[in-house]
């Protein structure tokens, strides 16, 4: 089983998160943000990645410290579970809808973190959450993951719709870029001999 628990706790916030990512969509999502958490198991139960997340923050002064932090733990325990990465297929590509909207995510599990966010400026709030603070989960979360993320909005009109269809599309490409590929299962994806 891959998995892995990281505990993070700053001045500003405090969180401890568990994954499996050979479980079967189990989760048990507690922050304080009612959205993320809603994103967060739908991540889990599409991604087939068993998700354990209590935190807490300073939402008092707004959602930014905990979004940015839960990137970066989310991220850490990826990185953590899979290890040095043998036998993974390596890349994941998802195309998901919901009603109206299309969003698409793109994985490489390079180990070269970078964060490519198509996503058409964005303002509004859901359940209180600025949506643009979701560029900054990614960004943190592909960084710690090490991981090379593109994320792009085909189209939508509901926010709440791009958003689920975001989340879902990058639970889908998550799945696959871990999954084990009976081809590469001795080794490791890649020419140079480390990832
Ligand atoms: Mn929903």
């Amino acid at each position: 089983m891959r998995n892995a628990v990281v505990e993070r706790a700053t001045k500003e916030t405090d969180i401890s998160i568990e994954i499996n990512l050979d479980g079967k969509g189990n989760y048990d999502i507690n922050t304080p943000i009612p959205f993320l958490n809603h994103m967060l198991n739908l991540f889990s139960f599409h991604g087939l990645i068993d998700l354990k997340i209590k935190a807490t923050g300073d939402i008092e002064v707004d959602y930014h410290h905990l979004m940015e932090d839960l990137g970066i733990t989310l991220g850490d325990t990826i990185k953590k579970a899979l290890s040095d990465k043998r036998g993974i297929k390596r890349y994941g590509e998802a195309t998901i809808p919901m009603d109206e909207s299309l969003v698409q995510v793109v994985i490489d599990l390079s180990g070269r973190p970078y964060l490519a966010y198509k996503v058409e400026p964005l303002r509004g709030t859901l359940g209180g959450l600025e949506v643009s603070l979701f560029e900054d989960f990614f960004r943190a979360l592909s960084n710690h993951a090490m991981m090379n993320l593109h994320i792009a909005v085909n189209y939508g009109r509901d926010l709440h719709h791009i958003f689920e269809a975001m989340f879902k599309a990058f639970a889908m490409a998550l799945r696959e870029a871990v999954s084990i590929d009976a081809h590469k299962a001795k080794g490791l994806p890649t020419t140079k001999g480390r990832l």
